[in-house]
């Protein structure tokens, strides 16, 4: 009874105090899942901003932010390939943004910044390839494809798989840079005959080479950096740069207009700008080249600057329109067909 009759004041003291909000930020993240884990956990440990993440193809993340203008539930779009986040700029889904980091980034990460009116930036960029499971080509006798077009043997029917580009940004990239590499008539027929080969697509960009580590697909066609993580994590990987040359992403970060949280937002903009984060990719195993000049990189990351990179417009590839078309003409004239 004595107990009831102290406690009973400091309880209504308490009813009556204002509830104190938490800081903090809703954050999409279109990399790989556990990259995505780290940033949401060092940015939380270092502010104490209560981070809630989704982890989405680009594709569907870009879907996701449209459907959501009306009432944006997200504050920031982190990691996925660039073509989305322009495409994002471009319809007025994500805000303009100069971060005093800027200054320590490479020129294509300011490039893309600039082409966007400064919605969007670089945080990392990689090349298009393949990987296959070398035990798997052995097993079936198959021989070791060295480029693009080589995918297009009969003999690889059912051994290769991609993702589907209107959900993943790993397969749009993959779209885009077979219609620049090959001319669009070219490139197309190139796609249909690829999908005679083609034993699933994917939702997300990395599961083709996921499914040639653990033995259940013979080719991924993914950035190289992600059939790298596989190979280094001790799987029987092989990474191809296709000798015909080939596409790159610039993986990007982008601020959604109208969000709830936008300072937190800017804050997490800011730090995962840093070289101090960027070099923290390394912990994963991704293996991309970061846009901070001075961020750390592995020896295991595949060297840019000997792959033959085609010149991939982003301007064009990137907008809204051309997006679209492309995307629909997939869906119309490649994905529809037998196999
Ligand atoms: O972090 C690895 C990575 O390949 O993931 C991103 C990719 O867009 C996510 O997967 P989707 O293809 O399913 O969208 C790339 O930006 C990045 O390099």
């Amino acid at each position: 009874m004595k107990t009831l009759l102290l406690s009973a004041p400091l309880l209504t003291v308490a009813l009556a105090l204002p509830a104190i909000a938490a800081e903090k930020l809703t954050y999409y993240c279109s990399s790989q899942e556990d990259w995505c884990q780290l940033m949401a956990d060092g940015f939380e440990a270092e502010t104490g901003i209560k981070v809630s993440m989704t982890r989405k193809s680009s594709g569907e993340t870009m879907a996701q932010i449209k459907a959501e203008a009306d009432n944006p539930k997200g504050d920031i779009w982190w990691g996925g390939t660039g073509d989305p986040h322009l495409q994002a700029a471009e319809e007025g889904l994500t805000v303009a943004y100069e971060s005093p980091m800027r200054g320590e980034l490479n020129d294509w990460a300011i490039r893309q910044s600039e082409s966007s009116g400064n919605k969007t930036i670089g945080i990392y960029s990689g090349a298009l390839g393949y990987g296959y499971n070398e035990d798997i080509l052995k097993d079936n006798n198959l021989p070791v494809p060295a480029c693009w077009k080589d995918l297009l043997k009969p003999e690889y029917k059912g051994h290769v798989q991609m993702a589907n580009p209107n959900s993943s940004g790993t397969a749009y990239t993959t779209l885009a840079t077979i219609v620049q590499l090959f001319g669009e008539e070219e490139g197309f027929d190139f796609m249909k005959g690829l999908h005679k080969n083609i034993n699933q697509y994917t939702k997300s960009g990395s599961a083709p080479i996921k499914a040639a580590a653990r033995g259940e697909n013979t080719i991924g066609i993914v950035f190289m950096h992600d059939a790298v993580k596989q190979a280094v994590s001790g799987f029987p990987i092989k990474v191809v740069a296709p000798c015909e040359g080939t596409g790159y992403e610039i993986g990007s970060m982008s601020l959604i207009k109208d969000s709830r949280n936008p300072e937190n937002a800017k804050k997490f903009y800011d730090w995962a700008l840093t070289a101090a984060v960027q070099s923290r990719s390394l912990e994963v195993n991704a293996f991309q080249v970061m846009s901070n000049k001075t961020a750390e990189s592995s020896p295991s990351a595949p060297d840019l600057s000997t792959i033959k990179l085609i010149d991939y417009d982003f301007a064009k590839y990137g907008s809204s329109d051309e997006r679209k078309r492309l995307l629909k003409k997939w869906d119309d004239e490649v994905s529809t067909l037998p196999r």
